[in-house]
């Protein structure tokens, strides 16, 4: 009773959204379908309908007030910019660093992008590590001495980053069946300037910053969900094997199956954040203290961590975890519905799962049971040697990626001005994206290019529509 009348709410404030704003904006849009009324909600109860550039920063409304002024305070810190120690106001930054705030890289709570020729990588980073023949036990990747396992480039005055990394493409093209040609980058990447030499053998992980809406809903997914669409073996002979990836997590001192990042690498949105601020901006938290350049020639040497509170930390914690989800527009559109048969028929949803259900977040009760449609199972799978990294993290081997959620990537183009896709930002649209596929979804990418125009048309409209 208490879901179906929240889901009327929900139903009501788009619609009023729609009356009042239907002669002034032409992009709020999304009206859930008679015909179809729950698929249009991608983040169940979380789901807002802006196609605007706002359309990945808006807090959940089913948010209570309590949480609302919670979620308020995270979007304050996500934006607050961190300096050098000593400053009265976000102290702690460096000594090296990628980026000084959360909103520099996930701009507009969005997708990050691959530099062009000569610019500095700003919203996309390097991870490093040395190959792990034996490993600890757990596959935690080796860091590399002076660097450890993710290359800063950027550092507070007298310090050195630690270097820069120069990406080349190699153009390439693949032709579909009915002779369509579709070109595709290679990138190729060097390390320039490092401030101590490297070792040969070093293994270079690209990274663009992914989306953060929709990911308290992701945590709220109940593990056994996940595991239960884990398919190692391959026992149903789809040629695809989703492997759970388990990584260490900070707080229960041991394994847990790990959900966030490219490779599955972060258990909780707790430790994502908590990492981000301390590799990606050097800031100390009370749950990893120890500052990214400790053991360096870079280090300050300084008795000052955790540099960042709690209160900080649990804000924007909360702040990512109830970002709303952008309702799924087109849905009447019988293009886009073509494409949803063509989606299912090309076997897309053997790892973009269309729908799941959530079960029960602590304290997070906005993102708790809801139906959504994330279009992940948040799985490894392998890739092909395409796409391959080489350079494992935990579980996941050089060529395996966990599904990324599919929920907003149509609307990346209006939220960021890029239509950039993969872990490596190297596609330049959603059917780059899809001919890059290979290794388990070999086959999916076959069926792409056998069909006609009109049907890969249909698919990528589809694709758009989430
Ligand atoms: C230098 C750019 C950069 C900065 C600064 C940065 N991030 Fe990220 N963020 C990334 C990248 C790249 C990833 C993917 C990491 C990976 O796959 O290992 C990521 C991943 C995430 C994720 C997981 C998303 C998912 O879908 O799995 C969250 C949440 C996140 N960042 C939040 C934050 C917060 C909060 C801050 C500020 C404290 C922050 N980030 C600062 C680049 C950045
Ligand atoms: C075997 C599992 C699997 C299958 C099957 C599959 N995908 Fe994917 N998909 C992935 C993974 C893993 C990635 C991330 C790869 C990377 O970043 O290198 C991805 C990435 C994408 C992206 C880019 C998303 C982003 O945020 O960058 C799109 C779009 C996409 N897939 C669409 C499709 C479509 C359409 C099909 C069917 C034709 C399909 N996928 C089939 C696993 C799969
Ligand atoms: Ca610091
Ligand atoms: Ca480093
Ligand atoms: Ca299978
Ligand atoms: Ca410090």
């Amino acid at each position: 009773m208490k879901s179906n009348y929240l889901l009327y709410t929900a139903f009501l404030v788009g619609f009023l959204c729609i009356m009042i704003t239907a002669c002034g904006s032409e992009d709020l849009i999304g009206s859930p379908t008679p015909d179809n009324p729950t698929k249009a909600l991608s983040g169940g109860e979380t789901t807002v309908f802006d196609a605007t550039s706002h359309a990945f920063s808006t807090p959940a409304p089913n948010l209570s007030a309590e949480g609302l002024t919670e979620h308020l305070i995270g979007d304050r810190e996500f934006e607050a910019v961190f300096v050098t120690v000593p400053a009265e106001v976000n102290p702690g930054l460096g000594p090296v660093y990628n980026n000084i705030s959360c909103i520099n890289c996930h701009a507009r709570d969005g997708r990050g992008r691959a530099p062009t020729s000569g610019e500095k990588f700003t919203s996309m980073l390097f991870r490093v590590s040395l190959p792990n023949p034996n490993g600890d036990g757990t596959g935690a990747p080796v860091p590399v001495p002076g660097f450890g396992t993710q290359i800063n480039n950027r550092a507070i005055f007298g310090v050195s980053p630690e270097g820069e990394v120069r990406i080349n493409y190699t153009e390439g093209q693949i032709t579909t069946t009915d002779g369509v040609i579709v070109h595709l980058r290679t990138p190729k990447y060097t390390v320039i300037d490092p401030y101590q030499p490297l070792p040969d053998d070093v293994e270079l992980s690209p990274r663009v910053a992914p989306v953060v809406f929709g990911l308290g809903l992701l945590e709220a997914i109940p593990e056994a969900t996940i595991l239960a669409l884990a398919d190692e073996t391959d026992e149903n002979s789809d040629g695809i094997s989703g492997k759970a990836n388990f990584v260490w997590d900070v707080q229960k001192n041991g394994l847990s199956l790990g959900r966030f990042g490219w490779k599955a690498n972060q258990p909780t949105l707790l430790q994502q954040v908590a990492s981000a601020y301390n590799d990606d901006m050097g800031v100390t938290t009370s749950l990893l203290p120890r500052e990214n350049s400790s053991g360096q020639p870079q280090h300050d040497g300084r008795s000052d961590d955790p540099e960042l509170s709690d209160e900080i930390l649990e804000a924007v914690t909360f702040y990512v975890q109830t970002l709303a989800v952008p309702a799924r527009r087109d849905l009447d559109d019988p293009v886009v519905q073509r494409g949803e048969q063509l989606f299912e028929m090309a076997g897309c949803t053997g790892c973009h799962i269309p729908t799941l259900q959530t079960g029960v977040l602590p304290d997070v009760p906005a993102v708790s049971n809801q139906t959504i449609y994330p279009y992940t199972d948040l799985l490894l799978h392998d890739m092909g040697p395409g796409l391959a990294d080489n350079r494992p993290d935990f579980l996941a081997d050089g060529s395996e990626w966990r599904t990324p959620p599919l929920w907003g990537v149509g609307l990346i183009k209006t939220v960021n001005g890029h239509t950039n896709l993969l872990h490596d930002g190297r596609a330049r649209g959603i059917l780059e994206a899809i001919l890059w596929h290979g290794g388990e979804a070999d086959a999916s990418r076959e069926a792409v290019q056998q069909m006609s125009t009109s049907e890969r048309d249909a698919l990528v409209a589809f694709v758009e529509s989430l």
